[in-house]
């Protein structure tokens, strides 16, 4: 760590040790769901534009931070900056979501894949992560992140919008279980692009590293074959850096003992998994992240009274006893743009409440 940071709470969890509290941030809190968010993205006019500013990813990073007492900040920007500097073209496509101006449309084109240089092709990222790192002035830590090689993979086939979001993911498995010679060459330079783009944001001042593996579950029986191994093989890279490591493999469950063994430091949970089972399958090998359904944030018809309780039994499922090492409270998949603003407060302010009363009733 390069010098004290204020609040560690989050780094603390990630090591096990004990926290008065448990730390609090939340998966996609720069977003859609935010007004001032909207006001930008109108005024910049493009979610790329905005991603590829250090300035404006700068900004994007620190909006929830100045409405809410988060625990850690999330470098703004997207998974998909790494195919996008490997020349395919990310747009967003309004009501579809990201989309590539020159998508791979053969299984031979995979070979024809080239490493980005990360220092110049994403030096917009690494830019944002010291302009993020210079404006928290040591306050809360920085989490610098990527996608897991087979999550950016189901991006970089083309697909017909038409068919429907499921669609774009069962055609990424269908492919990889067709062509597995080229989908596991494309799987390693992926793999490698990764860890370079983390070891980067580490260097320039990131205090903990994400990778998102939200297609993982897709997979089923062939998770061991085009996800673990390359997220084994950048955890276990990561890990002779000293960077805590978060992974966040979504509808996983089965594979939480594996993956507890692959060389992170935290798992993230989703909320189709009890924290409670996972603490029973990673066995306290790990910190675990989560893992409250979205939906409880999303108006108009959330009820405050019902998302209270919501987070109340997900600190109870992760240990009533005042035995809360190695918990980061989170959601179980990233907040969506209807969530009101107002009940992120109210979130933040319960998780609060309930794990420092927690822990205090234990002392006595
Ligand atoms: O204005 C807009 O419409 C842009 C929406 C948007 C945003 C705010 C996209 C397009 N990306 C992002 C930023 C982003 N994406 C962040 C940083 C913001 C923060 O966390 O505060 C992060 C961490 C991501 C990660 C990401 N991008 C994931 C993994 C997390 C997850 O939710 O599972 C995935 C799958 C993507 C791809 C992507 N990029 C954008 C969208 C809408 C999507 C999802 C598309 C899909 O569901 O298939």
């Amino acid at each position: 760590m390069p010098d004290h940071l204020k609040n560690d709470l989050l780094l603390r969890a990630l090591r096990l040790e004990p926290t008065e509290r448990t730390p609090v941030w939340l998966m996609r809190q720069a977003g859609r769901y935010l007004p001032e968010y909207r006001a930008l993205r109108q005024q910049i006019g493009s979610f790329t534009a905005m991603m590829r500013s250090p300035e404006v990813a700068t900004e994007l990073a620190l909006q929830p931070l100045r409405r809410y007492d988060l625990d850690a900040s999330i470098v703004f920007s997207d998974i998909l900056c790494i195919p996008d500097a490997m020349g395919m073209g990310l747009y967003l496509e309004p009501n579809i979501g990201p989309m590539f101006e020159r998508p791979i449309t053969s299984a031979r084109q995979l070979q024809d894949l080239r490493l980005p240089d990360t220092e110049k092709e994403l030096h917009y990222v690494l830019e944002a992560v010291t302009r993020t790192t210079q404006a928290l002035e040591r306050k809360i830590p920085l989490i610098g992140f990527a996608g897991s090689p087979w999550t950016i993979f189901v991006y970089l086939l083309e697909w017909q919008p038409e068919s429907g979001k499921d669609a774009r993911i069962e055609n990424a498995v269908t492919f990889a279980r067709n062509h597995p010679e080229e989908t596991l060459f494309a799987l390693k330079l992926l793999t490698q692009a990764v860890t370079n783009l983390l070891l980067a944001q580490k260097h320039r001042g990131a205090d903990a590293l994400m990778l998102f593996d939200s297609w993982g579950g897709a997979l089923g029986p062939d998770f061991d074959t085009f996800s673990l191994p390359f997220l084994t093989q950048i955890c276990r890279r990561l890990r002779q850096d000293d960077t805590p490591t978060i992974l966040f493999s979504r509808n996983t469950t089965q594979w939480l003992g594996p993956l507890a063994q692959c060389g992170c430091h935290c798992l993230g949970i989703d909320q189709t998994c009890t924290l409670a089972h996972a603490r029973s399958q990673t066995q306290g090998s790990v910190a675990l992240q989560g893992n409250l359904a979205p939906h409880w944030l999303d108006g108009p018809e959330a009820s405050r009274t019902d998302l209270k309780e919501a987070v109340q039994s997900v600190l109870a499922d992760y240990g009533s006893t005042g035995d809360r090492v190695g918990h980061i409270f989170n959601l179980g998949q990233g907040i969506s743009p209807q969530a009101e603003p107002e009940l992120v407060q109210l979130l933040i302010d319960e998780v609060r409440q309930g794990s420092t009363r927690k822990a205090t009733s234990s002392s006595l």
